[in-house]
């Protein structure tokens, strides 16, 4: 008889699924979405739905590996954590701990999974990441906006007139969004997609945009600029918004045809998204491309500014959504205790230039080498590291940089606690099959590691006394671990509405408008194509789903950027910094300005896209600026 088992996905998504797996024999057969779950509504993603078949696969690890002799080879969990442990010690002794540099990434979103900055910080505290790669600068746009970056219940969707999907690909990477979409919209509210590159979602949209990439703070700015010619701004904004005067100038500076015509739209469109603003409660859901550029902390401040300004930032159907506080309800296993930092975007450069030198790296649920920009200076950083540890259930291009290799559960053999940052539910996991002989928790892991090097029982305790301390807070609400039985708890501290008018957490309890207009990059005429790196449905971050990748990674352009070449041929995709080979698609319906590649890919095969991607960082937040990267297309 076949069983069937829940658990929830752990993976870096905003949707935090609940999962129904089917094990028959200790095997899973199939993979499908919680019906009970009031986000996934009993479907899955394609890259976790045959996630099963990845758990034997061939770059599976399931014992250690330690570099002897130059090759990884299998070890006991006993030797790699002697070895670990020796390690450590040696280079803290000689050294001091900021000669160890403890990297974790999302891989998984379990909570548990920072139980390794726990250790490192009661065995350094050592050297740690700053900033985020993946949403720094947009984060810390709305942190100095509205004092928080939080966003409004899913559900509030259901009150709003207009959707506005600001850069947002929900069908690669939100896919539980969709069917709220389609709902809202068959009950009669309008979607807008805004987006330089045309994919899927413009299907779900009575409107799609393309804008020049790079575009949207001159776009929204252009859209309040319309709404205030019409006597349309919020007439509350001096009660509820600082600097309105400066704010109003900015809008100002340019006519509409002005802002429309930087924006690189027809000014109709920029009049045409007014009336949505203007007929609202209109609601922004803001995706995370365009704060990944130079000025995509003062892009999200514009996009902010037009909400509040219009009148929908506090209203039911309304705001301005980008980012849930998955974590808050939580809480927190470390403080953020650091010996020093390496900037996350600059890691290679960072840690090649480190004084006093950086002696060790442990790399936590993350492919540097790969998910970087400057990819290859991020392998050349591992490479000139004494001593490098991955943990990982993978061998990735970081692992096989690695002295030694520990190997973890996958999200289906894992026990743990996920926050979402698409939704406000909470989830557990519970291993639906047992990890390998040679697979340890990281609980455990650290558990053993700790005793090692004479910390003790300081990190002693299962997996659930952990899972106890992180519901500290939730406890006194109603939210046990026993709550979980019954399917995903929705967090209590969420509010329908993130912002309330004259309490918003800035100092003064008003929104801090924009100023000022941030400048974009130069043109760049030897490299024509701006390069858009983005999720695709088949992979998540560098990891494939199905057939991966294949021989070839690919690039997709409009037929008039790559003039004299041919569709499906193998091309040089060229930057300032590298070259990748790829195969050739065409795509009409794209801009003749931009290129399209997987964000992921493998390092070691030549088909990463931060060979491309220069290591720069963002104007606030300490984010990277993947999406400024020009190219060219040439033949091999
Ligand atoms: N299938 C899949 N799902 C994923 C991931 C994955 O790798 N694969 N990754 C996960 C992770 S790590 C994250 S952070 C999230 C979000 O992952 P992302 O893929 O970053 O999220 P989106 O916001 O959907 O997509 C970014 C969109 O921004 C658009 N964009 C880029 N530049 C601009 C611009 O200048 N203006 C405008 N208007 N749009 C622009 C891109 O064309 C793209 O469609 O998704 C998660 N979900
Ligand atoms: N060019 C380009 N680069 C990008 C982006 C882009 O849009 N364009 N997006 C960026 C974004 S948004 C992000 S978030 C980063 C993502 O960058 P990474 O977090 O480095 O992404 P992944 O490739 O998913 O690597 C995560 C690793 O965690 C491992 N893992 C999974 N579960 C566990 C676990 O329980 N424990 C441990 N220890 N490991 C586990 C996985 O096997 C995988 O190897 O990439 C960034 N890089
Ligand atoms: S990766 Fe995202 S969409 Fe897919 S199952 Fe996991 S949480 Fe759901
Ligand atoms: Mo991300």
């Amino acid at each position: 008889m076949p069983d069937l088992r829940r658990t929830t996905c752990n993976r870096d998504c905003p949707d935090a699924c609940g999962i129904v797996a089917t094990v028959e024999h200790d095997r899973i057969t199939a993979l499908r979405g919680d019906p009970d779950h009031p986000v996934t509504r009993g479907f899955l993603c394609y890259r976790t739905s045959s996630f099963f078949e990845r758990l034997d696969a061939p770059d599976r690890l399931t014992q250690p590996l330690l570099r002897r002799g130059g090759a990884l080879v299998p070890v006991t969990v006993e030797e790699a954590l002697d070895v670990a442990a020796e390690r450590l010690l040696q280079i803290r002794a000689e050294s001091g701990p900021a000669a160890i540099f403890h990297y974790r990434s999302g891989g998984s979103l379990g909570l548990l999974k920072s139980i390794a900055d726990r250790f490192f910080e009661e065995f350094g505290p050592v050297t740690v990441k700053s900033g985020d790669v993946c949403n720094g600068a947009g984060e810390a746009a709305q942190e100095a906006d509205f004092g928080v970056s939080e966003s409004n219940d899913l559900f509030d969707l259901r009150r709003s007139r207009h959707i506005v999907l600001w850069g947002k690909n929900p069908f690669a990477s939100n896919v539980h969004l969709v069917p709220l979409l389609k709902e809202v919209r068959a009950a009669g509210a309008t979607i807008t997609l805004i987006d330089p590159v045309r994919h899927k979602g413009a299907g779900l949209a009575d409107r799609a945009i393309t804008p020049r990439p790079d575009g949207d703070l001159e776009l929204a700015l252009g859209v309040a600029r319309a709404l205030l010619d019409r006597g349309a701004l919020d007439p509350q904004l001096e009660a509820t918004c600082d600097h309105v005067p400066e704010f109003l100038a900015l809008l100002r500076a340019h006519d509409v045809a002005g802002w429309a015509a930087a924006a690189g739209v027809a000014p109709e469109v920029v009049h045409e998204l007014a009336t949505a603003f203007a007929d609202g409660p209109t609601a922004i859901l803001v995706g995370w491309g365009m704060q990944r550029r130079g000025r995509g902390g003062a892009t999200i401040r514009a996009i902010d500014a037009l909400s509040a300004a219009s009148g929908n930032l506090f209203r039911p159907g309304g705001g301005c959504s980008f980012y849930f506080g998955r974590r808050t309800a939580f809480a927190p296993l470390a403080s953020k205790a650091a010996a020093r930092h390496v900037r996350e975007p600059l890691f290679g450069a960072d840690v090649l230039a480190a004084d006093p030198p950086i002696r060790a790296i442990w790399v936590t649920a993350g492919n540097p080498v790969c998910m970087l920009p400057d990819a290859q200076r991020v392998a050349a950083a591992l490479e000139a590291t004494e001593f490098v540890v991955v943990v990982d259930p993978f061998l990735t291009d970081t692992a096989r940089r690695a002295d030694l290799v520990l190997p973890v559960p996958t999200l289906l053999e894992d026990d743990d606690l996920v926050g979402a940052y698409g939704h406000h539910w909470l989830g557990e996991s519970r291993p639906v099959v047992a990890p390998p002989p040679g697979v340890l928790h990281e609980v455990e892991l650290f558990h053993q590691l700790a005793q090692r090097v004479g910390l003790g029982d300081r990190l002693g305790g299962g997996v659930i006394e952990w899972k106890r301390r992180l519901l500290a807070r939730l406890e006194p609400e109603g939210v046990t671990l026993d709550s979980f039985a019954n399917g995903a708890q929705r967090n209590p501290f969420a509010r329908e509405q993130a912002l309330v008018a004259g309490e918003v957490p800035t100092p003064t309890g008003r929104v801090n408008l924009l100023t000022a207009r941030a400048e974009p990059p130069a043109e760049d005429p030897d490299f024509p194509l701006w390069l858009f790196s983005n999720s695709t449905p088949h992979s998540q971050a560098s990891q494939w789903a199905g057939k991966g990748l294949g021989e070839r990674v690919w690039v997709a352009v409009h037929p008039d950027a790559a003039p004299g070449l041919r569709e499906g041929a193998e091309v040089v995709v060229r930057s300032r910094i590298g070259e990748v080979r790829a195969e050739l698609r065409f795509d009409a319906a794209q801009r003749r300005d931009v290129a399209i590649m997987p964000k992921g890919g493998h390092l070691d095969r030549g088909h990463a896209a931060n060979t491309l991607i220069e290591a720069r960082l963002t104007d606030i937040g300490l984010g990277a600026a993947y999406l400024d990267c020009r190219v060219a297309l040439r033949a091999p």
